[in-house]
């Protein structure tokens, strides 16, 4: 055993009406408290002392909130996400506290590893979403978790908790209505603290009552006041019964205390002369280990803090001697381990001609047919069938809630369905346009990107991105943003130029283990048709595909640019007798380049074309990638070709300057071969 035994105390960590007001459930509620305020004080010093690096953002003052709640939650149905003050909440839902010490120790004891900092941890496979520094970013999560588990029979609570800063953020606002609509039994509870680091709550909204928010929104609201750990206990407790029987989501502003400033770096000389010591002097603990001595319990209580004290220390002297975190692994744990294909019928077996939107229509039916974890979502691909008519007939065959339109609240959907993911379903969402995922960066780049290599959590979702220029839509319906979401390791990308490909990249996409972003051309949805089939190799899709055969150069494309590509290689056969070896690159990441490096080992000459903007463009990366290892043996600098470095201008005549066009490629190929 790494660490000391836990007292038999520490083992209960569970309170259910109506059971409350006994001596034993406020005693125990006091020693979880005491457990939970040692332990951050203990914390405090050691980070004083530079044993614990970063920083640390204490829970003093939020034991009133996080204690009773967390004692209350069914730890093995509901979902939970604690913020950056609910140390407290960790200890009691799962693991033991040198665990969590570890964490803040960053030694190899640490539940992430030591790949992320002090409280950005959780246990994912119990249901506690560990925290990422985005603050509001974590409740749409615990709306997908809690829905997952609903679906599948749980009669699960959701609690996600912010403060009174992160309740000015839009992830809040799109959250609130999003659980209201889905009607999910989650508590949102704001740890109203007064300060958001040193900001006080007057600069930082207008109206006085933050729960009062909740009618907005559809939901029941109420405020509480956390000096008193007991009235805590009752009140949270039938709230925790109705929300769990009604499966109404419930917004409760939590009046908790911030006791000793924001983080341990905090002097707090932002506060009025008197002020800290005011907040201070109003610790709950205190009062409530005062009322149970009165009650008679001063020799239980005495234990307790002996126990607490005794427990902490030799924990803290057994998790400090644990060995530092090994930096192997760091890279291979980015993704979720591949898994094997999923047991896919082998249907359609017989071809049907198809556009690439039919194709993409088929695979969703296949998925939403053979795969009951499957959930489709995104805005107006119900009855409407999608802005482009891909998901056409999925609400009337499979139905709500495994098909269903979201409002317009890209962070929360993106969110909401990196929890289904978490917990065993699987999404897909679409995207109106690729452009609006911007929207949705933080939890596609930072959150569901990074959750296997910061909590050994796969993340499992397809994020449909309806891309690319061409068709008049504008500088925000035209983008190709696989450079920018690219940038953010973690994610994996397919990028299919044909209909076969496009149902293939569907299933593969569908049955990884990691975040996919599918990116699908607007301008290939329907031009023309080719047969589509189930095909046993659909896998292939990871890697490009060979095109053309020739001598004179490697050429590498994607997207529509494949069959711009494809018809300036004809072109340029037919009038400069040159021939090409042409590759659609089909997966941009992870990249496969080996059949393309062995291509440009024969030809000496690499071209490389894509539609997003030169300057930070994939084809950047893509040349330095193909050339590195040969450059000497290169006959000629590779030629990029791509769209000019401004944002996608309206005209068509514009457009057609911004873009690259069979007419350009064949223009620059020439010049360059000279
Ligand atoms: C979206 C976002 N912006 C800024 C920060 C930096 N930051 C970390 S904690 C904090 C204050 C948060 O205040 P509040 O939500 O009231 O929580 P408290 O720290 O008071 O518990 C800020 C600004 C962040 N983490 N996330
Ligand atoms: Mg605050």
């Amino acid at each position: 055993m790494k660490y000391p035994s836990t007292p038999t105390l520490f083992q209960h960590r569970d309170l259910r009406p109506p059971d409350l007001g006994s001596a034993d459930s406020l005693l125990l509620t006091y020693a979880w408290m005491q457990l939970a305020r040692i332990t951050d004080n203990r914390i405090l010093d050691l980070f004083r002392q530079g044993l614990i690096q970063g920083t640390v953002t204490g829970g003093q003052g939020n034991e009133g909130l996080i204690v009773p709640l967390t004692l209350l939650a069914d730890k093995a149905v509901d979902v939970i996400s604690f913020s950056h003050r609910g140390l407290g909440g960790h200890l009691i839902w799962s693991g033991h506290l040198g665990d969590h010490l570890a964490q803040y120790f960053a030694s190899s004891g640490s539940p992430t590893k030591a790949r992320e900092g002090n409280i950005h941890h959780g246990d994912p496979a119990n249901r506690s979403l560990p925290m990422i520094s985005h603050l509001g970013t974590m409740l749409s999560n615990v709306l997908g978790s809690t829905d997952s588990q609903r679906r599948l029979g749980r009669p699960a609570v959701g609690f996600a908790f912010f403060g009174d800063g992160a309740s000015s953020t839009g992830d809040i606002h799109e959250s609130l209505n999003l659980a209201a609509l889905l009607s999910l039994p989650v508590v949102f509870v704001i740890e109203n603290n007064q300060y958001a680091y040193s900001t006080p709550v007057s600069e930082q909204y207008a109206s006085p009552n933050l729960f009062e928010r909740a009618k907005g929104y559809g939901l029941e609201g109420f405020a509480l006041d956390c000096s008193d750990p007991a009235r805590v206990l009752t009140v949270l407790g039938a709230a925790i019964e109705r929300t769990r029987r009604t499966s109404r989501p419930l917004l409760i502003e939590a009046h908790t205390f911030r006791l000793r400033g924001h983080a341990a770096y905090d002097t707090c000389d932002y506060m009025q002369p008197g002020e800290a010591d005011a907040i201070l002097a109003r610790d709950p603990l205190p009062k409530f280990r005062a009322r149970l001595a009165a009650d008679g319990h001063a020799a239980r209580l005495d234990a307790i803090d002996a126990a607490v004290h005794g427990f902490v220390e030799a924990t803290i002297r057994s998790a400090l001697v644990l060995p530092p975190p090994d930096p192997a692994g760091m890279e291979a744990e980015v993704f979720a381990p591949p898994a094997p294909p999923l047991p896919w019928l082998p249907v359609p077996a017989a071809p049907a001609a198809l556009t690439m939107a039919q194709a993409l229509n088929l695979g969703l039916r296949k998925i939403l047919t053979e795969r009951p974890e499957a959930v489709v979502l995104g805005q107006d691909i119900g009855t409407y069938g999608g802005a482009f008519k891909v998901t056409e007939g999925l609400l009337a065959e499979f139905g709500r809630p495994r098909v269903f339109n979201t409002p317009l609240c890209e962070s929360a959907c993106t969110g909401y369905a990196l929890g289904l993911a978490v917990n065993g379903h699987r999404a897909i969402e679409e995207f109106q346009f690729a452009d609006f995922a911007t929207d949705a960066l933080t939890q596609i780049g930072l959150n569901a990107a990074t959750y296997h290599f910061r909590a050994g959590q796969k993340c499992p979702v397809v994020f449909r991105l309806p891309c690319g220029g061409g068709l008049t839509f504008g500088s925000f319906h035209s983008q190709e943003l696989e450079s920018a979401f690219l940038s953010f390791p973690g994610l994996k990308a397919l990028y299919p130029s044909n209909p076969q490909d496009a149902f293939n990249a569907l299933l593969a996409a569908y049955e990884d283990d990691n975040p996919v972003l599918l990116f699908e051309h607007k301008a290939l949805y329907r031009l023309g048709r080719q047969p589509v089939k189930w095909d046993p190799d659909y896998r292939a899709v990871w890697s490009p595909a060979q095109l053309r055969t020739g001598g004179d150069a490697t050429i590498v494309a994607y997207g529509e640019m494949v069959l711009l590509a494809g018809e300036a290689c004809a072109y340029l056969e037919a009038e400069y007798e040159k021939t090409f070896d042409l590759f659609d690159l089909r997966a941009l990441a992870p990249l496969r380049l080996d059949a393309i490096k062995a291509s440009l080992a024969r030809t000496g000459r690499l071209v490389v074309i894509h539609e997003g903007r030169r300057t930070h463009g994939f084809g950047a990366e893509l040349v330095a990638r193909l050339t590195e290892e040969h450059f000497a043996a290169l006959k000629a600098a590779p030629l990029r070709i791509a769209s000019l470095d401004i944002p996608v201008p309206f005209a068509p005549g514009l457009e057609a300057v911004y873009r690259p066009d069979k007419v350009k490629i064949v223009d620059a190929i020439v010049t360059w071969l000279g």
